[in-house]
Parts: C-alpha cells; sequence; structure tokens
C-alpha cells in the first residue's frame, strides 16, 4: 500500500457571504471587531466586485485540487499525496487542516503557502500556527517558505506581462513606452528593521521578471496598505501613478507579483480604484491576468513540494 503524504496547503481565505464579512474582519483585527463604518466599507468592496460572491473561496479551491492532481499524476512509486486547506482567516483554518491531515491517519506531511514571498507577518505566520498544531496533533510537518525564483514562477509571470504589452502594442503604443509597476500588499515599515526578506524577495521577483520577460522600463510599488495609524511600506500604485503621469507616461501594466488569485486586492484595489485613477490622469492601465491554475504555477507548487518531501527522505 502507498504511504500518504499529507499536503497543507495555506491561503488567505475569504468570507463565506456577505453575512460572514463580519467575523472574517474581526479574525483579521485578532479579535477587535470592526466600526459599523468600516463594515460598511469593506462589504461595499466585495460586493463592487462581485455583487457578494467570493472568487477567492473558488480559487483556492481549484488551486488545491490541481495541485493534488499534479502530484498524482507524477506517480510515485510508494506515495499518494492528500491535499488539505488552512485558510488564515475563515473556516478550515489553519489548525482544522492540521487537525484533519491527523484525523485521516496522516503522520507526514508538507506546508505550502499560496503566496510566494516570505514575511514574518505573512507566511512565517501561518507556519507558526501550522506548526503548533502538528506538534500537538502529532504529525511530523515540513515547510516551504517562499518560491519567488522558482523558474516555472517567473515563467508564468513573464509570459503574461508580455500577453499584456502585445495588448497595449495593438492599441499603437510602442512597447518601450509602457511602464510595467510591479506590485505586491504593503506590509508595516517595521518590518524593514525586524530583518525581513519580504521586500528583498519582491524586488528579485520583479527583477527576474522584467529580465525573462525583457522589459526595462518597469518599477516596483507597494498597493492594498491596510487602514491603520502606523506607516506602512510605500509608495502606494495610486501614487506612483499620479508622480509618473506627471513625468508623461501614458501607458501602465500593472503587475501584482505576490499575489496568486482573482481576489479583492486585485479585482478592487487594481481593476476599480486604481483604473478609476487612471481615467482621473488620462492614462491607459492595464492589468497581468492573474495565475490562478495556471500550469506553471501548479507545477512550481508540486516541483516544491517534491523537493521538500525528498529533503525528509
Ligand atoms: O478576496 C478576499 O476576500 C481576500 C483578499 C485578501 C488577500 C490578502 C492578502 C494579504 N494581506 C496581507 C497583509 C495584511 C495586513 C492587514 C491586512 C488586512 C486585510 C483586510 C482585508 C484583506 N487584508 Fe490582507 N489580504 C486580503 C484582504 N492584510 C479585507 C482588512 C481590511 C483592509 O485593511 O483592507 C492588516 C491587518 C493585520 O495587521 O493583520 C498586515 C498580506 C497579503 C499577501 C500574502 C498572503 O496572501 O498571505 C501580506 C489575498
Amino acid at each position: 500500500m502507498k504511504k500518504k503524504i499529507g499536503v497543507l496547503v495555506m491561503s488567505y481565505g475569504t468570507p463565506k457571504s456577505l453575512d460572514d464579512v463580519e467575523a472574517y474582519y474581526t479574525h483579521i483585527r485578532r479579535g477587535n471587531p470592526p466600526a459599523p463604518e468600516q463594515l460598511k466599507e469593506l462589504k461595499d468592496r466585495y460586493e463592487a466586485i462581485v455583487g457578494g460572491v467570493f472568487p477567492l473561496r473558488e480559487n483556492t479551491d481549484r488551486q488545491v485540487e490541481e495541485l493534488q492532481a499534479e502530484l498524482n499524476r507524477l506517480e510515485l512509486p510508494d506515495a499518494e499525496f492528500v491535499c488539505y486547506q488552512g485558510l488564515k482567516h475563515t473556516e478550515p483554518f489553519i489548525e482544522d487542516g492540521v487537525r484533519h491531515m491527523a484525523a485521516d491517519g496522516i503522520a507526514e506531511a508538507v506546508g505550502i503557502v499560496l503566496a510566494p514571498h516570505y514575511s514574518t507577518m505573512s507566511v512565517g505566520s501561518y507556519i507558526k500556527r501550522a506548526k503548533a498544531t502538528a506538534e500537538e496533533a502529532g504529525v511530523r510537518m515540513s515547510f516551504i517558505e517562499s518560491y519567488h525564483l522558482h523558474p516555472k514562477l517567473i515563467e508564468a509571470f513573464a509570459q503574461r506581462v508580455s500577453a499584456k504589452l502585445d495588448a497595449f502594442v495593438e492599441t499603437g503604443a510602442k512597447r518601450e513606452d509602457v511602464k510595467v509597476l510591479f506590485s505586491a500588499h504593503s506590509l508595516p515599515e517595521r518590518i524593514l528593521s525586524m530583518g525581513d526578506p519580504y521586500r528583498d524577495q519582491l524586488l528579485e521577483t520583479s527583477e527576474a521578471v522584467a529580465e525573462k520577460a525583457g522589459v526595462s522600463n518597469w518599477q516596483f510599488t507597494w498597493q492594498s496598505a491596510g487602514r491603520t495609524a502606523e506607516p506602512w511600506l510605500g509608495p502606494d500604485v495610486l501614487d506612483t501613478m499620479k508622480e509618473l503621469s506627471e513625468q508623461d507616461v501614458r501607458y501602465m501594466l500593472v503587475s501584482p507579483l505576490g499575489f496568486v488569485s482573482d481576489h479583492l486586492e486585485v479585482l478592487y484595489d487594481l481593476d476599480i480604484e486604481a483604473q478609476q485613477v487612471a481615467e482621473e490622469l488620462d492614462v491607459r492601465l492595464m492589468r497581468i491576468d492573474s495565475l490562478n491554475t495556471d500550469r506553471l504555477y501548479m507545477e512550481t507548487l508540486a516541483d516544491c513540494v517534491l523537493t521538500e518531501c525528498r529533503k525528509g527522505a
């Protein structure tokens, strides 16, 4: 009989419905319920993207299914992979995923996050929670901390950048006149003094994607900063767009490299909010397609899991 290896696939999570937004937001705020106006503002953003449907849930479900299929397609002679979801801010929580594996009799597992870059505030906190539950539940787990320079990931992003640059050319723009704006979720500035690798890893991914796509006209910018009093990493994409338009840049391609799915931070922050600013500035803005279940992305994840398993073998 084949040995079963668990794969805990961790992701941010999204509310189950509009009624669930309050509980979800309270969890993000570490148990502090949002004020009514904050809650309304977040619900309005979800309603604006898809009228109350939450695309991240379906995207994560499909990524997890396809990763399991990809891992088992590789047909290791003595192992079968079983993927479990573990979400940061909603059910099934990271802890639920680990307990589910233990209840299914899985003794050995690998954890991976659907976010390529490591920060103690993002991937680090997913791993910390999974590790603590795995120790309690008696599951031997190892983790992939980042995969931001995996060649297949770089290729997947570069293909998307090239495809949208071609779309610009079809509308009459010159490829070299398009400013490529690589972006990622901002975090509080204090991560820099903590020696966190997040910013450097994002810059490394940006450089590698630009090189692969043959792009020299690019810069990195942040997006989706939290609504808290402390300073967050900047410049924000909206400010970057304003500054570039003052320098007469008319074509911009925003390329979020820190996200792997269509969700609120892409479909609202970029497709609605940044598009509105682009219209005001008379700038033509496009966005690269999200990876979702892109074959190269699934192969990246599968390769990372297999490499981790071989290390432990
Ligand atoms: O579509 C969806 O339902 C979920 C979209 C979503 C993703 C996401 C990814 C990241 N976040 C990261 C950091 C923070 C920090 C805070 C924070 C707050 C929010 C709020 C919403 C939200 N995030 Fe998020 N994030 C998504 C959604 N995020 C909604 C609350 C309202 C707001 O501020 O807009 C501040 C709270 C805190 O201190 O914890 C920090 C990072 C990522 C990318 C890595 C990852 O996926 O884990 C980093 C998707």
